[in-house]
């Protein structure tokens, strides 16, 4: 199944252009835009960090890990199954999804729940616009996110040691926000195996845990989904997973990061609310107790 990328909806893309600025951190310009620049994310870490100090379980728990065992992972081809409440269920290809004239460079930052970080450029498109082109349902409420499962590739899968295959969620709204990209590269090739490739999600404003990487299946639901973190220890990972200075973690404080690549004389940096983004996603969660909803 093909998708139409000439019934553009115009909303959307001026969302889009002002996203891309709130990514790259540059002064906003021209119509539509907010007179606020969004928080500059800093400088991007070296392709050598970003390639080498990963989480992708499925290759083991340790940060090189996904390095020195994702090669096995065969990423041509690969589809992305679309269903649930929309009009146009299918499997799409790469090409349908991310389409070369639609993707977008963003310079974001991530913040895992470990307390480490990093500043990563992406190239991709926003989930926006392919939710926006299936058709979503107003019955739709969350959308659902599910990671490859083919254990003869990845290793830990052959294990029980989480629940396979990888599942994330999100709220419909948070779907749609134009911060929230489907990544297909960084630095300007295609994704490394051990980033998620050849797709994955980033969602900048949460905890890296739910950006879940080599995407093959998308939901969009009425049911809140349950992550695979939430199901694995509901204590310590919720729903939302909105960074947070203020919520610690049951285990350790998230006041404070570790900026990889800063060196041994680095020094922490404090964690801002929503990683830097408020501005732009504050909005969604007003009235909600983020201390409740975590
Ligand atoms: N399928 C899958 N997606 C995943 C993970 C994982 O273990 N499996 N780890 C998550 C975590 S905890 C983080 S911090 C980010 C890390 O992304 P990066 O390695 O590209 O920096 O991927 C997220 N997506
Ligand atoms: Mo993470």
């Amino acid at each position: 199944m093909k998708l139409s990328w000439n019934d553009v909806t115009p909303e959307p893309l001026v969302l889009n252009r002002r996203a891309v600025i709130a990514g790259l951190g540059l002064a906003a310009a021209g119509p539509a835009l907010p007179a606020r620049a969004a928080v500059d994310p800093g400088k991007p870490n070296s392709f050598e960090e970003i390639t080498n100090y990963n989480n992708f379980y499925e290759f083991g728990f340790g940060k090189t890990d996904p390095a020195e065992n994702a090669g096995a992972l065969t990423t041509d081809p690969w589809a992305v199954d679309i269903g649930g409440m929309i009009d146009r269920p299918g499997s799409y290809s790469l090409a349908d999804i991310a389409p070369a004239n639609a993707v977008e460079d963003r310079i974001y930052r991530l913040r895992c729940v470990e307390a480490w970080s990093m500043v990563i450029p992406w190239q991709g498109v926003p989930l926006a616009g392919v939710l926006a082109r299936v058709g979503v349902q107003p019955s739709a409420k969350f959308v659902e996110f599910q990671t490859l499962l083919r254990p003869e590739e990845m290793p830990e899968q052959r294990r029980r040691s989480l629940d396979w295959p990888y599942v994330e969620g999100l709220r419909l709204d948070e779907a749609m926000h134009p911060l929230t990209l489907l990544a297909t590269g960084l630095y300007g090739k295609p994704l490394p195996n051990q980033n998620g490739a050849p797709i994955r999600l980033v969602v900048p404003w949460k905890y890296g845990f739910k950006s879940a990487k080599s995407l093959v299946r998308i939901t969009l639901t009425d049911r809140q989904p349950v992550s695979t973190w939430q199901a694995m220890q509901p204590s310590e990972y919720g729903f939302y997973a909105n960074v947070n200075p203020g919520v610690d973690h049951p285990r350790w404080s998230q006041a404070t990061e570790r900026p990889i690549g800063a060196g041994l004389f680095g020094g922490r940096k404090e964690t801002l609310m929503f990683n830097g983004y408020a501005d732009e996603v504050a909005h969604l969660y007003a009235g909600m107790d983020l201390a409740r909803d975590y």
